[in-house]
This record gives C-alpha cells, sequence and structure tokens, in this order.
C-alpha cells in the first residue's frame, strides 16, 4: 500500500495548512466529546533501542542515503508504507544501492550521524521515492513536486551552503536543489523551478568547521511545497557533533568535574498519521483524534470525526507518536550517575509540551537543563534569573536545581520542554524527591515521559496530550553526583572561530557592496501573518526600523508567500569576512502559534532591559541560550494585515533576536511548522562576502569588473550543473540592502 493520496485533501479542510487557519477560526469551539474508537492493542513495554549510528573515521563519513518506500511492521495490525532513509558507508563514488543487510532493522526510527568537529560529512543522496501525484494540489504547489523531488539540510549546523561548481560538483548544505528519480519522469523544462534540478542523486560535501560547538542536530529533506509530507512520512535522521562530555561534566563528591561520558539516550520523536485502510496520511490533521481524552494515551491515539466541517472521518485509524520508531517504549535509568537524554523533535508539524510526570506523588519531575537546540547552555554564576527567564524564549521555564541532599542550588532546571517542530533539548534525568532534590530512587520508582499536549491559538491547532514513553529507575543509584554544564553558547555569540574556520568557503561568495548593515540601532522587523487576498496563503513580511521603532521609508515589504527568486535580506559579512551580529523583531500577527528558524545561524533572545541597553551590567551580556528555532505565540485579537496591527486590531507578542551571521551564501529562514513553510512562510537571505576583504586593490577592483560582471555577481555560483536553471535568475536585479518593492 502507498502513502495516500487522499491524505491530499484540498488545503481548507486542514487545520494545519494555510487556508485552514484562515478559514477555520471558529471551529475549535466546536469541539465535541466523542466516543473513542478503539485503536490498536498497546504492544508490550519494551526498553528503548538506541538509533543506528553511522560515525565518521579519520575526518569523514561518507554515506549513501537512500530516499525510498518501505513498509512499516511496527504499526501492527496496519501496514503503512512510510518514506525512508536507508544509509549505508559509501563503498564507491558511483554507488547507488546498498548491501542488502542494510535494510535491515528499523529505518522509519531514524539513524545518527556521529561528526567531530573539523570532520567532512560526505552523502550521497538518492532519490528512489515513488511519485506523488497528488503533491501539486497542496496550497502553492507546482506541478513539477508530482515527480516527488528531494534534498536534504543539515539542520542547525554552521555550515557553507555552496553551491557546486565545475571544479567541485558537491553541494554544500543547499536547499536550492532538486534530486528527482527520473523513474518518475522529468519536469517540465517550462517548470519553474528555483534551484538546479539533478537526477536520482545529489552528492552533498559539508564541512564541518573545527570551532563547531559540539551537540545535537537533524537532518531533513527542505523541498518547499513537499517538506511537510515527505518528513512525517518518515525522512529524518539525527547528526551529532562531538561529545556530551564536552560540555556536560560530572561532578565528583570532591568538587572535580570529570568530563567522562555519561550514559547518553537519543529520543528522535516522530509521529504518523494512519488511516484504516492502513495508507500514511501524508497531509497530516491535528484534529485526526479527539483532543480530549479521559484515559492515557501511550504512544499514540485513535482516529476520530475531526471536530470541525469535513469530509473526513479518520475512525478506525490512529495516530502513531514514536520514539526511535518504538510506540512507550521503557526506558530505565538505571545508572549511579543518571543519564543523559538528547530529544529531538522530528516531527513535520507536532508541538511537544514535555514533561517527565511522576504519578506517585502527583508531580512533574525537574530536568536539568544541558542544552537547547544542539548548543550546551552557558549560565555564569551571575546570571541574573530574570535575564535568564527571558533568554529561555519559551523553551523551558528555567528554575534553579536543588543540589544533592539539599544543598546549594546547581544550575538551571524545568519541570516543562516546549519543543516545537524541528526543536532540540538535551536534560539530565536523574530521580528527585518531591523537593527536587537528588535522591536514591525508592523501590519501584517509575515516571511517564509525556506530552501534555498545547493549544497553539484560535486559528492554530490543538496538539493531542500522548504518553510517549514508560520511565523506570533502579534503586542502585548509590553514588549521587552533581552535573556541571559548561556550554558554548557565549562564545558561539560572536562566532568569530567559525567565521575564521569558514573563511574559504565564505571568501568564494560573491560580495556586492549594496547589501550594506543596518544603521545603528536599527532592527529588521519580519511580520508572520497570511495574505489577505485571495489567492490565500502564508506568508513573511518584512521592515526596517530605526532606533526609535519608526519604520525606515521605503523598507515595507508586505506579508507575501516564498518567492525563491528574490531574496528579502541581503546583508555582507563584517571586515575580513568576520561574523557580523543583527537585531531582528518578530512579530507575529496571527492567532496562531509559529515557529521562526534561519539556517545557518544561531541567535539569542534578548530581554526588555537589553533592547533598552541600559539596564544590564556589562558582565551579564552574555549569551546563556543559543538557538535556532524560536516559538512565536499567537497574537491576541484579530489582524488580517500588517495595517490592522499598527491600528491595534490585535496585540502580538514580538520577540527581539540577537543573531549571529559568520556563514555567507543563500539560505531561508522560515516557520518549522514544515506545513507552514510549504504554505509560504519562507523568504531567501543572502549573506555576502565583506566587500573590502574581496577586492583590495584598485587593479583587483578592475581585474573584478572583467571577471564578475555585476549581474552575475548576484547569481548563484554556478546556476547550472545537471539540469534545469532557476527561470528567476534570468529576472534576478542586483539587490539594495534590501528587497525595496513597494506593497
Ligand atoms: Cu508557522
Amino acid at each position: 500500500m502507498t502513502p495516500s493520496n487522499k491524505g491530499n485533501a484540498p488545503a481548507s479542510r486542514r487545520r494545519i495548512g494555510a487556508l485552514a487557519i484562515l478559514l477555520v477560526l471558529t471551529e475549535l469551539s466546536s469541539c465535541s466529546e466523542r466516543t473513542p474508537v478503539a485503536g490498536t492493542p498497546i504492544p508490550a513495554a519494551d526498553e528503548l533501542r538506541e538509533p543506528p549510528v553511522f560515525a565518521s573515521a579519520n575526518g569523514v563519513l561518507d554515506l549513501l542515503v537512500i530516499a525510498r518506500a518501505a513498509p512499516l511492521f511496527q504499526f501492527a495490525p496496519y501496514r503503512p508504507t512510510a518514506w525512508v532513509y536507508e544509509i549505508c558507508p559509501r563503498t564507491s563514488d558511483d554507488a547507488r544501492s546498498c548491501p542488502a543487510l542494510s535494510a535491515r532493522g528499523d529505518l522509519y526510527g531514524g539513524a545518527r550521524l556521529q561528526l567531530s568537529p573539523g570532520d567532512v560529512l560526505k552523502i550521497r543522496l538518492i532519490n528512489q521515492l515513488p511519485a506523488h501525484p497528488a503533491a501539486s494540489g497542496q496550497a502553492g504547489g507546482d506541478s513539477f513536486l508530482d515527480l516527488n523531488p528531494t534534498n536534504l539540510h543539515t539542520h542547525g549546523l554552521l555550515v557553507s551552503p555552496r553551491y557546486a561548481t565545475p571544479a567541485d560538483p558537491t553541494w554544500g548544505d543547499n536547499v536550492f536543489i532538486y534530486t528527482f528519480n527520473s523513474a518518475n519522469g522529468a519536469p517540465d523544462p517550462d517548470s519553474n523551478l528555483h534551484g538546479t534540478a539533478l537526477f536520482d542523486a545529489a552528492d552533498y560535501s559539508v564541512a564541518i568547521p573545527a570551532s563547531h560547538p559540539s551537540g545535537l542536530y537533524w537532518f531533513h529533506p527542505h523541498v518547499h511545497g513537499i517538506s511537510a509530507q515527505q518528513i512525517s512520512a518518515g525522512l529524518a535522521g539525527i547528526i551529532t557533533i562531538g561529545r556530551v562530555s564536552d560540555y556536560a561534566f560530572s561532578r565528583r563528591r570532591s568538587g572535580v568535574d570529570v568530563a567522562d561520558t555519561l550514559p547518553t539516550r537519543h529520543l528522535i520523536l516522530k509521529d504518523t498519521q494512519v488511516l484504516s485502510d492502513g495508507t500514511l496520511l501524508l497531509s497530516q490533521d491535528s484534529g485526526f483524534c479527539e483532543s480530549k481524552s479521559a484515559a492515557p494515551r501511550r504512544g499514540g491515539c485513535p482516529g476520530a470525526v475531526p471536530p470541525y466541517p469535513t469530509q473526513f472521518d479518520y475512525r478506525g485509524g490512529r495516530w502513531f507518536f514514536t520514539i526511535n520508531g518504538q510506540q512507550f517504549p521503557t526506558i530505565t535509568v538505571d545508572t549511579p550517575a543518571g543519564q543523559i537524554w538528547r530529544i529531538v523533535n522530528a516531527s513535520a508539524n507536532t508541538t511537544y509540551h514535555l514533561n517527565l510526570w511522576d504519578p506517585t506523588s502527583n508531580r512533574e519531575m525537574l530536568l536539568r537543563v544541558i542544552s537547547i537546540d544542539g548548543v550546551g547552555i552557558d549560565v555564569g554564576a551571575e546570571t541574573d534569573p530574570s535575564l535568564l527567564i527571558s533568554q529561555a524564549g519559551q523553551r523551558f521555564q528555567a528554575v534553579p536545581c536543588p543540589g544533592t541532599n539539599g544543598a546549594l542550588a546547581d544550575g538551571v532546571c524545568t519541570t516543562e520542554l516546549h519543543l516545537m517542530p524541528s526543536t532540540r533539548a538535551e536534560v539530565w534525568v536523574s530521580y528527585r524527591n518531591g523537593s527536587g532534590a537528588l535522591e536514591t530512587a525508592p523501590p519501584g520508582a517509575a515516571a511517564v515521559l509525556r506530552s501534555s499536549g498545547h493549544w497553539s491559538g484560535p486559528q492554530g491547532d490543538n496538539w493531542p496530550a500522548i504518553d510517549l514513553a514508560n520511565v523506570t529507575f533502579a534503586r542502585s543509584l548509590a553514588r549521587q553526583q552533581a552535573l556541571a554544564v559548561a556550554g558554548q553558547a557565549s562564545s558561539l555569540a560572536n562566532a568569530r572561530n567559525v567565521s575564521l574556520d569558514l573563511r574559504k568557503a565564505n571568501a568564494a561568495v560573491p560580495s556586492d557592496a549594496t547589501c550594506t548593515p543596518l544603521a545603528p540601532g536599527h532592527m529588521r522587523r519580519i511580520f508572520f501573518g497570511a495574505t489577505a487576498q485571495p489567492p490565500y496563503a502564508l506568508g513573511l513580511g518584512y521592515e526596517e526600523v530605526d532606533a526609535q521603532g519608526a519604520t525606515v521609508p521605503g523598507t515595507y515589504i508586505d506579508i507575501a508567500p516564498f518567492d525563491p527568486a528574490t531574496p528579502t535580506v541581503c546583508i555582507s559579512l563584517d571586515r575580513g569576512n568576520q561574523a557580523t551580529t543583527e537585531r531582528w523583531q518578530l512579530v507575529n500577527i496571527m492567532g496562531a502559534d509559529h515557529n521562526f528558524h534561519i539556517h545557518q545561524a544561531h541567535f539569542s533572545v534578548l530581554s526588555e532591559a537589553e533592547v533598552a541597553g541600559t539596564a544590564v551590567p556589562d558582565r551579564l551580556r552574555q549569551r546563556s541560550v543559543m538557538m535556532d528555532s524560536l516559538p512565536l505565540l499567537h497574537a491576541d485579537g484579530m489582524c488580517t494585515s500588517v495595517s490592522d496591527w499598527r491600528a491595534g486590531s490585535c496585540t502580538a507578542h514580538p520577540a527581539i533576536v540577537e543573531i549571529t551571521f559568520a556563514v555567507a551564501g543563500d539560505f531561508v529562514y522560515h516557520c518549522h511548522i514544515s506545513a507552514h513553510e510549504d504554505a509560504g512562510m519562507m523568504a531567501v537571505i543572502r549573506v555576502r562576502s565583506d566587500p573590502s576583504a574581496q577586492y583590495s586593490t584598485l587593479v583587483d577592483r578592475f581585474l573584478s569588473a572583467i571577471r564578475f560582471p555585476k549581474d552575475d555577481a548576484t547569481q548563484p555560483l554556478t546556476p547550472r550543473i545537471a539540469g534545469i536553471m532557476c527561470r528567476g535568475n534570468a529576472r534576478r536585479t542586483p539587490q539594495v540592502g534590501v528587497r525595496l518593492q513597494g506593497p
């Protein structure tokens, strides 16, 4: 059985999709309690298995990654077909298949690619996906999407998004390419492809900077229009750089920090909706299950009739929530030092609000926070708690961790992790008593790792509450230890070393003297919303604001869906191609939460005092938390346009972030609810090399005028390697800092 096409309903039927958000404002209030339909039998709890690991050797990890269809046996009695990555070491340059044995085991759960800073990740991506004839029926869908092209994005990595060149035909972390499966046919030559078409295989070579933060990242497809479907069908895996002990240390009783390897579990959260006839629903519907349930839902929930007007009826189906492909596994914490959990939300759309629930004492257990979005937090002893709370950016509620036996507070704890799609968190899990202190677990101590559900606003979704795993604590925790965390957030805030490591790749990117830095005190403001006129789509808007908060004349761009041919933002690296920082204000005017994500960069969230620029002493100007995605809470009230927002028709909850750009090239920023991105909520940013570094003498300037005509300098280095050039390139105009296109 193939993934369902009947799941690809008109977007107006989909709560997650763009038009659903616009058109079903009143539906949530019509939620009705229905008799739950019996789902599949709950499988016996089994211990969580680690994902398969592919580790680099001698500085290189060279893999064949095959995107293909595969049956899912663990979802009995259903037998849906997922789209998965089959991965094996590459044995020759032109390899196109893995040894038969490599396909054994659970391909859906996701693999882990283990690298070290300074390594090179080489991937030959093979597209063997079946055609997807209903893809173009999605909002804004182009007909070539029916051929099911794919590509690969290394989420969160600070690596070059370079284009292939004749001298080096491999690609960096570049999302402007499509790899088609030639068995599905070729795109029409007139297709509006905004990128390079490759057939059957794409070769990536991603150089990890030697100064790259150790931590937790992931990879997934990024083809605009079908990324949500490919991810929810199973295409995702994780990447780890370095070791946890690079930033988290055991603290012995003597007080000495020891960088030994703590017991570590990797938790890849995926969810997939399966219809009663066993087909996998590619276009997820957050109304698949009843929004409320009296009984615990272990590893999934039974399909229901959605709580809004629709032709769909999911009764008899099931929404599976898995960790490493397993439903409701057991996680046994049985070591004296506790465990590090490295958690990745690899869902296309679902928000998890995670906690560790102790049913015996009706409490959420404290978790020690180690990292957010892969980068170890860096909380100095002098850090103002209120500053840390704002820097956590709604990702976790920071509270002090009680130490061993009620000793002094030791680091940052939380009881809840707000994990929107694509986000990661690492926590130290050890048994804690009712007051939060570390303690030897009593006999039979157990807890439930669960998502308590999340309502993302009147125009948003009602994500279900699900019990994800059974957690047991062994009693033999005789050797309690504290944990020391020395993260890289502060050093990443200036990213000087990353830009040094990438100087060759950055210097290869053309410069553009019109891509000027913001004036002192200015910010870029990004609007998250929807188009006000048909055809409705989600989109992003833009303007520059001055130090007084006034719009800089001529910079406003109304909310519009993704335009891959026209970068919205163009900036240059600092002198000598060093990293540069900018402040962006993110304004969500919709009645639905969004999830800001930017490629090739990490950012910190600023407190009001920092924005004002006077209230925070210099010693506190550290960046305790660096992230690559940020929840943007829904606006209160009703705005259908930026004008409405300016008129006060709704109250938004803007966030100001400070983004460090150390990587030059063309990339994107977008909402990482993937269905929102597919529906248009994405824009292109172009980071250019420093003009003064590129052409240092008059002779060079003269030569460069011959070698790099102005128009060419704004184009990809190699727009055409194996196929079709983006039609948009032919129309591309030089950039003037930002796109000065009137509304
Ligand atoms: Cu969104």
